[in-house]
């Protein structure tokens, strides 16, 4: 079942080529905003000089050709069409395509519409069968939206939320709504547990929604134990998988060597049963006695913060940051290693970001990206593909929100789904700041929260 990665070298290929095409495009590649750690923080970083903010040719230096890894990206150019400066983006116009090479770009505009303002970090959205929304905001709040059209009503969700270590990345994070909701009421959210002010873990907790909606009591802790450190990379990212399984991208909590250890829930991909939070029995590792590595899908990750489900296939995909390049997108693979190691085989000191997002030289099976960011990064956050006739030439691409990058990337994947062969870049999603959460809603638009702190809004987004 476990498929055998392509060397490197195509990755290697498609770097080189990347980099000469940043040069030749007169782009420093380079983003004030990606000095430092953190490019998912509290802060905004990169605002005025976020790739998308400029505007400049059509055409795509950092994309490869069809069919290569490592598409480079969408950030080292900019759209053609620059922000509308109408806050709801209606009428954004044309779409900008960043083509790879000899690839036609479609011309498909987008729609934004502003559904409601006055939250703060929405984190994800959760769709009710009443038509109603939930939005988990990283302070600690739970907010329920009246319906996904402009006007919408926000009201606040009465929950004991007291506990959410509210730190750096770290807060309320993801949720999933149950796909029995309409009978239990269940959704389940992902985030920092604190006792006595001091952080304990990260956890997944099972609420239940009152009939009126304006309150929610805890049902369980479905999951404990996932590592925390200072909130810096706290994933973490729920979603329920075509065959009900939950699979929740979790962070590495900047400790170095969590991410290669299977008895650790952090930097992993993990898969568990969404009624009591043990690992499946067709899990990879199913047979460990560790009832934590027994829970886990794939390894070797940074910071996983989208988890998208491929209609149709079934297929899962993965964005995670990268720390000041190769933010990736991956395709998962049963008991991968996606070859991230910040403390070289144990064989370093501290948690050291100079290594390779996918390190082939140490792990020589590491499954590697779909997708990268290149020598920059955009802070990838929420995933989910664009699935539906009323998207047109769009439908099937993965949509990727980006925090740093201020950006939505629209990835088109090569049938094999193991490339991306386009980038696009709808040029109205760049005038709405840092973008979180991605998800398409039951009537087949996608649903966007930005991140930047109060009033901060969700977006509705369709085919123009
Ligand atoms: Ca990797």
């Amino acid at each position: 079942m476990t498929r055998r990665p392509t060397p490197s070298g195509r990755r290697r290929t498609a770097a080189t080529l990347l980099l000469l095409a940043v040069l030749a495009s007169g782009c420093s590649g380079s983003d004030p905003g990606a000095s430092g750690p953190g490019p998912d923080g509290t802060t905004r970083t990169g605002a005025t000089a976020g790739p998308g903010s400029t505007t400049g040719g059509t055409g795509v230096p950092g994309a490869s050709s069809p069919g290569t890894r490592g598409t480079g990206t969408a950030g080292t150019t900019a759209p053609t069409g620059a922000p509308t400066g109408d806050p709801l983006g209606n009428g954004a116009g044309s779409t900008t395509s960043t083509a790879a090479p000899g690839t036609a770009a479609p011309g498909v505009a987008l729609r934004v519409e502003e559904v409601a303002g006055g939250l703060e970090h929405g984190w994800d959205v959760g769709f009710l069968p009443d038509g109603s929304v939930l939005v988990t905001q990283r302070p600690g709040r739970i907010a329920l939206v009246s319906g996904t059209r402009p006007g919408a009503r926000v009201q606040d969700v009465a929950a004991d939320l007291s506990d959410v270590y509210v730190a750096g990345e770290g807060g309320l994070m993801g949720m999933v709504v149950h796909p029995d909701f309409a009978a239990t009421r269940r959704f389940t959210t992902c985030q920092t547990h604190a006792e006595d002010g001091r952080p304990v873990d990260v956890r997944l907790v099972t609420w239940r929604l009152a009939p009126d909606g304006r309150s929610a009591t805890r049902v369980r802790t479905l999951l404990s134990g996932l590592p925390v450190s200072t909130g810096r990379h706290s994933g973490c990212r729920p979603t329920v998988a075509a065959d009900g399984a939950l699979l929740v991208g979790t962070g590495d909590t900047a400790q170095a060597s969590i991410p290669q250890d299977r008895h650790s829930l952090g930097g992993k991909l993990l898969r568990i049963d969404l009624d009591t939070g043990e690992g499946l029995p067709d899990n990879p590792f199913a047979s460990s006695a560790d009832p934590v590595e027994r829970r886990i899908l794939g390894y070797g990750h940074r910071n996983v913060q989208g988890v998208a489900v491929q209609p149709g296939t079934g297929a899962v995909y993965t964005a995670e940051h990268g720390p000041t390049f190769d933010d990736e997108v991956n395709r998962s693979v049963p008991g991968g290693n996606y070859g991230w190691d910040p403390s070289r085989g144990g064989t370093g000191s501290g948690y050291d970001e100079s290594v390779p997002m996918t390190d082939t030289g140490r792990f020589p099976d590491a499954v590697p990206a779909v997708w990268t960011s290149g020598p920059i990064t955009e802070a990838v956050s929420g995933a989910t593909f664009l699935s539906g006739p009323q998207w047109g030439p769009l439908d099937g691409v993965l949509a990727v929100a980006a925090l740093k990058g201020q950006k939505l990337l629209l990835l088109r994947l090569t049938a094999d789904g193991d490339a991306v062969s386009e980038v696009l870049l709808p040029p109205g999603m760049d005038a709405y700041g840092r973008l979180r959460g991605v998800r398409q809603g039951p009537d087949g638009a996608l649903y966007v929260t930005t991140s930047d702190g109060p009033g901060d809004r969700l977006l509705r987004v369709t085919a123009g």
